[in-house]
């Protein structure tokens, strides 16, 4: 109940500054979905210049509070993920703490540990976002924090030396989202944002934070995103003054650092969490990227409808609001791309109890949005546990079969639109000249057993073990769909 009055609080908060919003911006040019006509994806490119359609998981939340910062991940449970859902995206988690754990040092031998964890996916043809995690500011906001609920300690992200509580109090709350509003806890952000006035230095750290990571993956080929911060909270500032305030201005000095080093990798950023994820407006705005050429950031933001998350079934009144929210949620994903100039998305996360009634029409109700949006998605999270693809056991949770579809993972120009059955892939793009790698396309053992018919391009490979189909379309055609079937 604390809880449901907790986010009720924010809820009808947001929608008041969500209504501000929506005025405000009423008077400016509409782009995507509210202009109409939604103005089409754009996406990531890989190495060759392949539009990437991009699925995967985070992982993990295991790594938050772990001593060395990785995850319960290993490079087996990598091989089973590929072998069990082809999947070829990671969000994967790091954080502040882990990379400065002292003002100015940063841990090479940590980095370390994500490089090499990063050619676990490099090896398997995976790429990569990191995710710099955080929740409720920092453990060391949260004095001996933990909910006893079996999911570790509570707060992440920063490190202790950053962690300004102002002597605030910190009560022990009985759900994770509560401490957001603990007096020390939003005390820390309001430091950290410096709408206190009292630490400009930490945004500093954070940007040369950045900096190190960047540093360290900008030849890594399969690093393609870094996500600036996970689910941002302004403290005592909410909605969009946040937004357009404090969050907008780290993110256009955390953008130009990392560009001091890496001129190629996308910058992620994602909308003030609370509220936003349900479904209300952002009021993000333009962030500008210094580098020579196209643009090269992306959105990213999350979706929990509010049923959803306290724990409903996907059935009856609390479907129907989840529908409801998806459809609010999407319209002003795709309005915030263009205000931010028509960026790629990103579901940084989503997820659901996979023991629920309704779980395989949510989950392939989001996978449907994302396809139609041209959106990656990275499912929350690959840790073992009723919301993922496996208990504790190792036994699989219906997540596995719903995830585990053909998709076009690479596409040799900008996909139009495609579509997917379990035995059935079409997709028509737009061929780029200038692309020579051919386009790429997951195809399950259950549905692909064999050989494959495909109309419209030629088979370049097709390889059963990675279960990767790889074509090329011949002529200089603008359009092209490609249809693959399995062969009788
Ligand atoms: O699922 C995670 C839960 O076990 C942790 O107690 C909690 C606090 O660290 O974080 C949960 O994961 C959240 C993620 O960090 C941010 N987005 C929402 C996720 C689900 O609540």
């Amino acid at each position: 109940m604390r809880r449901i009055r907790f986010l009720s609080a924010i809820m009808a908060g947001s929608l008041v500054l969500g209504g501000g919003v929506a005025a405000a911006q009423s008077s400016l040019p509409l782009s995507g979905s509210q202009g109409g006509s939604a103005a089409p994806p754009s996406y990531l490119k890989d190495e060759d210049g392949r539009s990437l359609i991009l699925r995967g998981f985070n992982t993990a939340s295991s790594s938050k509070s772990a001593p060395d910062g990785m995850p319960k991940f290993t490079e087996a449970d990598l091989e089973r993920e590929y072998a069990a859902m082809g999947t070829n995206f990671v969000r994967f988690l790091i954080s502040w703490r882990s990379v400065e754990p002292a003002p100015g040092q940063y841990d090479q031998a940590y980095l370390n540990r994500v490089e090499e964890r990063v050619g676990w996916y490099a090896e398997r043809g995976y790429k990569v976002m990191l995710d710099m995690h955080q929740d409720v500011y920092s453990g060391a906001a949260i004095p001996g924090g933990d909910t006893g609920n079996g999911a570790g300690p509570i707060g992440n992200g920063a490190p202790a030396w950053a962690t300004y509580t102002d002597g605030l109090s910190v009560e022990p709350q009985d759900r994770w989202e509560l401490y957001y509003i603990q007096p020390g806890v939003m005390r820390a952000f309001d430091n950290f944002w410096n709408t206190t006035g009292k630490h400009p230095e930490l945004a500093e750290h954070y940007a040369n934070a950045w900096r190190a990571v960047a540093e360290r993956f900008a030849d890594n080929d399969a690093v393609v995103a870094y996500d600036l911060m996970n689910e941002p909270w302004g403290g005592s500032m909410i909605g969009s003054p946040f937004e357009a305030g404090p969050l907008a201005a780290l993110y256009q000095r955390t953008t130009n650092t990392i560009r001091q080093v890496d001129q190629d990798s996308w910058v992620c950023v994602a909308p003030q969490a609370i509220g936003v994820n349900q479904g209300l407006p952002s009021g993000l705005t333009k962030i500008d990227d210094p580098r020579a050429g196209e643009q090269r950031i992306a959105y990213c933001p999350h979706l929990y409808p509010l049923p959803m998350d306290l724990g409903s079934a996907y059935e009856g009144p609390a479907r129907t609001l989840t529908d409801v929210t998806i459809d609010a949620w999407r319209a002003d994903v795709e309005r915030v791309s263009g205000v931010l100039g028509g960026v790629p998305v990103i579901i940084g996360e989503f997820g659901f109890d996979t023991t629920l009634p309704g779980v395989v029409d949510y989950i392939g109700r989001v996978y449907d949005e994302a396809r139609e949006m041209g959106a990656g998605v990275a499912y929350w999270s690959s840790d073992p546990g009723p919301w993922g693809p496996y208990l504790e056991d190792g036994t699989s949770t219906a997540l596995v079969g719903t995830v585990n579809k053909p998709y076009p993972r690479a596409v040799a120009g900008t996909p139009v639109e495609w579509s997917a059955s379990d035995t059935n892939l079409q997709l028509t793009f737009r061929p780029d000249p200038a692309v020579t790698a051919p386009t790429e396309i997951y195809l399950p053992q259950q549905g692909f057993p064999g050989a494959v018919n495909v109309e419209g391009a030629d088979i370049v490979s097709w390889d059963r073990d990675s279960r990767l189909l790889t074509v090329r379309t011949v002529g200089d055609a603008a359009s092209a769909t490609v249809k693959v079937t399995p062969a009788n």
